[in-house]
């Protein structure tokens, strides 16, 4: 292609919303360019892009027998108000209503989609297992959009649905997709992680997170330096085996704390070491209030407070809520005294403590030495880990210790169960001649995500630099001077040659300066580019890598071989 024909509508400046580095060269190359916040569009070098990862996703997806379909992305309400998923979703589902005034959502996602065809197509297990695929468009409208196309309001999605008659089966699709996303990333060129994820809304049992270490990640992952146990920082887990205090019980004391409102403040003033002390936060858990308890060295951990209360919502109570019923304001809070009826989750480390301070249910006022099941009772069955793991913490298999880092996830995977069949009444006809709900697993990856992952993890100071795979041309051929018959000629040499080899060219014709060209070229990011200069006449050129940023001089004879190893040197 001829780079004069090719909208690439590069910047000078980058703007200054744009502050990670993928969405900064994304913009300067020319990209995608934004139109409203959160919603981009792909212009035709990263639509280049796209057919590439989306190829190798179809290429791996029809390996492992996935169909690949596509459903609509405005959706009746109906389907969702069945779901339930209607009013959980809140702000960020597009709502929206047609001519007739009936309700429609922009899809978020497609479980309820999904599992309504399996229900009206399939009646028995025969005809299962089976996964779809769509990669689509997805809505949401994101409260902060922002870095480019790490978080959008619009974004592609591969989205997959596996349904099957029993466990079995969806173990089977979830561990062919497993790999099927191993072979895609790998093939993408991509650093990544396989951690534990947050299965949490999905209602199902557990799911694996893709985390590609970058900068720009939004998640962070806790993974431990001696092992590859790594997980999403909300799901992390450190070392501990319960062992309850055996110190001598110390007589109960309340100590007027006037001033003290942090746990800090309190540890100082008590003369006390944070884990010495516990503190209290209250929650509503779909509307009922719960207290929890963690020792003052740790946070709480609200992704595991809700999975273990399998609530759709948890918010903190807000502090005149608690004060109407506890009596007492947030510094002030502690498990003695508490209403009956608030239910109490203690956090493992909390409920082997002897001797312990926490606030006393009234305004500046602290407890010493409070022991369980002498000064208040443990609750027993709701003792488990609600805590944030620190860096440098002993991971969960005691091996090792967590060490942090940022993430972007490229994909999730889920193992969903009945969750959608159940309320959708997706069944067949089990091998007995009983209905039995169809067992489902979703599996999904950010699709235009992706090209922003590998933005981050790749680019230079320069520009972009893509790996041969999902590159928008495999070659760059930069005559200095087009009105040089000789450098015109290899030119077009060159580019007829690599074209007969199935390669895609772009011959930057253009009439601008060396300098611009060079500049123009490492911005975009080829994988190689060929300078045809002065030496055009001895039949000779200058081959660059764009990854290594090497450059070799040849015979124009030597080119076309040497080039196919080198693309294939960069991840095709
Ligand atoms: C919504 C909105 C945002 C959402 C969801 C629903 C995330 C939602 C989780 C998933 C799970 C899997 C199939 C492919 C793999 C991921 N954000 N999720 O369900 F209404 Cl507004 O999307 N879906």
């Amino acid at each position: 292609m001829k780079q004069s024909k090719l909208l690439m509508p590069t910047l000078r400046d980058i703007p200054a919303e744009a502050e990670v580095k993928s969405h900064q060269l994304l913009l300067k190359a020319g990209y995608i360019r934004p139109i409203a916040a959160g919603m981009f569009s792909y212009l035709p070098l990263a639509k280049r892009v796209l057919n590439k990862i989306e190829a190798i996703i179809r290429e791996e997806m029809s390996k492992i027998d996935a169909n690949e379909m596509l459903v609509p992305e405005v959706l009746p309400a109906e389907l969702w108000q069945r779901s339930g998923r209607y009013e959980t979703y809140g702000p960020a589902l597009y709502k929206l209503k047609n001519r007739q005034e009936r309700d429609f959502i922009l899809g978020p996602t497609h479980e309820e989609t999904f599992t309504q065809l399996i229900a009206d197509e399939i009646k028995s297990y025969k005809k299962l297992p089976l996964t779809v695929y769509q990669i689509q468009a997805k809505f949401r409208d994101e409260n902060r959009p922002r870095f480019g196309l790490l978080r959008t309001r619009e974004f592609i999605m591969k989205d997959a649905y596996s349904f099957s008659a029993d466990q079995e089966g969806l173990d089977e699709a979830f561990h062919n997709m497993e790999e099927a996303y191993i072979n895609i990333f790998n093939r993408l060129g991509l650093q990544y992680r396989a951690i534990v994820g947050d299965a949490g809304a999905m209602g199902g049992s557990d799911s694996k997170e893709f985390s590609a270490p970058a900068a720009a990640g939004e998640d962070t992952i806790a993974y431990s330096d001696a092992t590859d146990y790594a997980a999403n920082l909300e799901m992390a887990k450190d070392f501990y085996e319960r062992q309850p205090s055996k110190a001598a019980q110390l007589d109960l004391k309340k100590i007027a704390t006037p001033n003290e409102k942090t746990i800090d403040d309190v540890a100082v003033f008590l003369d006390k070491p944070r884990n010495q002390l516990v503190k209290t936060i209250m929650f509503l858990a779909d509307e009922e209030l719960v207290a929890v308890i963690t020792t003052g060295d740790f946070e709480i951990n609200e992704v595991k407070v809700q999975n273990y209360l399998h609530v759709d919502s948890l918010v903190m109570a807000d502090e005149d809520a608690v004060r109407k019923v506890v009596g007492a304001g947030f510094g002030s809070l502690g498990p003695v005294g508490l209403p009956e009826n608030i239910k109490l989750l203690v956090d493992e480390r909390a409920a082997d403590l002897a001797n312990f301070a926490a606030g006393a249910n009234e305004d500046g006022q602290h407890y010493v030495n409070i022991n369980w099941n002498r000064d208040v009772k443990l609750p027993a069955e709701n003792i488990n880990d609600f805590r944030v793991v620190h860096e440098g913490d002993l991971a969960v298999d005691g091996k090792g210790k967590l060490q942090f880092t940022s993430g972007i996830e490229i994909g999730h995977i889920f193992k969903l169960g009945t969750r959608y069949s159940k309320t959708l009444g997706a069944q067949v006809l089990d091998n007995n001649g009983r209905q039995t709900d169809v067992i489902m697993g979703s599996y999904g990856i950010g699709v235009s995500r992706l090209l922003s992952a590998i933005a981050e993890q790749r680019a230079d100071e320069d520009g972009l630099v893509w790996p041969a795979s999902v590159a928008p041309f495999d070659v760059h051929i930069v005559p200095i001077n087009m009105k040089d018959e000789d450098q015109a000629r290899v030119a077009e040499q060159l580019e007829t040659l690599l074209v007969a080899q199935g390669m895609e060219v772009l011959v930057d014709d253009r009439k601008e300066r060396a300098g611009v060209k060079f500049a123009d070229a490492d911005l975009l990011g080829l994988p190689i580019r060929i300078t045809v200069g002065k030496k055009a006449n001895e039949d000779v050129v200058e081959v660059k890598v764009r990854a290594s940023n090497t450059n070799i001089e040849m015979r124009v004879s030597e080119v076309v071989d040497s080039v196919s190893v080198l693309l294939n040197a960069s991840e095709k």
